[in-house]
């Protein structure tokens, strides 16, 4: 397959976007990361980009602007660059239904759950607060319902009695660095697609908890 272009999008210090970029320049992802778009100016994913000499852009919200406005600047500013791909990376914003139809089968984020645990922000600190044993982290397809496209990949982490949200973070972020690049790159090799609002990997149905998971 032909090398796949990919957008990254971020809000923050962009770990993710780095494992992305380390992946693409190990061959171990088929795709060039061709634009890093950040809703928040001075982040530090913003130098990771200008590091590794991809092209960033800024898109700040406008005061008393809507939803929709927003997302409009947003795809015009990713229209020409034509890219396969859209990766949300700690991506804050959450965007409209007309945003993320444009990208359908063709946007992934992750999320700092075992969704469908935990939708929306304060993930960790709400596993804690709940007795959970265990956490992690999830790869999915975007879709318009906020974290609730279906699920391609988990990981699990355990939660100790001495956890709190900031190590248990940590925790998480070591998993997300492993399985994101993983996602990426069955994506850029046609392996993974979305059908019908579920992921299908090969050509089959993923269960509810992703690939390789124990209930499939
Ligand atoms: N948009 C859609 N339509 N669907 C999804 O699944 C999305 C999405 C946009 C972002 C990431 C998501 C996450 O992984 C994501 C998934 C932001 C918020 C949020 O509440 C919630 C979930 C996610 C991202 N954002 C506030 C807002 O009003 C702002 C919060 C802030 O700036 O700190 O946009 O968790
Ligand atoms: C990641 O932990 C990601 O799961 C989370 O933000 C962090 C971004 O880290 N995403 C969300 O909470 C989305 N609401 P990074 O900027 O270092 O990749």
């Amino acid at each position: 397959m032909q090398k796949q272009r990919i957008a990254v999008l971020i809000s923050g210090s962009g770990s993710n976007l780095q494992a992305i970029i380390d992946a693409c320049q190990a061959g171990q992802i088929n795709a060039d990361v061709v634009t890093v778009i950040s809703n928040k100016a001075d982040v530090y994913g913003l130098e990771r980009a200008a590091n590794a000499a991809i092209p960033s852009l800024v898109v700040s919200t406008i005061q008393g602007e809507s939803r929709e406005q927003y997302d409009q600047r947003l795809l015009a500013a990713l229209e020409p660059l034509h890219v396969d791909l859209v990766v949300l990376a700690g991506f804050m914003r959450i965007l409209t239904a007309e945003f993320v139809n444009q990208f359908s089968g063709r946007m992934l984020n992750i999320h700092p759950s075992l969704l469908p645990k935990y939708p929306g922000l304060n993930t960790h600190q709400r596993a804690i607060d709940a007795g959970d044993s265990v956490h992690g982290v999830s790869v999915h397809f975007v879709t318009p319902e906020l974290d609730g496209g279906p699920v391609i990949l988990q990981a699990q982490v355990p939660i100790f009695a001495e956890d709190d949200a900031e190590l248990l973070q940590q925790r998480v972020h070591s998993q997300e660095h492993r399985i994101y690049p993983l996602v990426v790159q069955w994506f850029c090799q046609g392996r993974l697609t979305m059908i019908d609002g579920k992921a299908m990997m090969d050509g089959d149905i993923l269960a509810a908890a992703g690939y390789a998971s124990d209930d499939q």
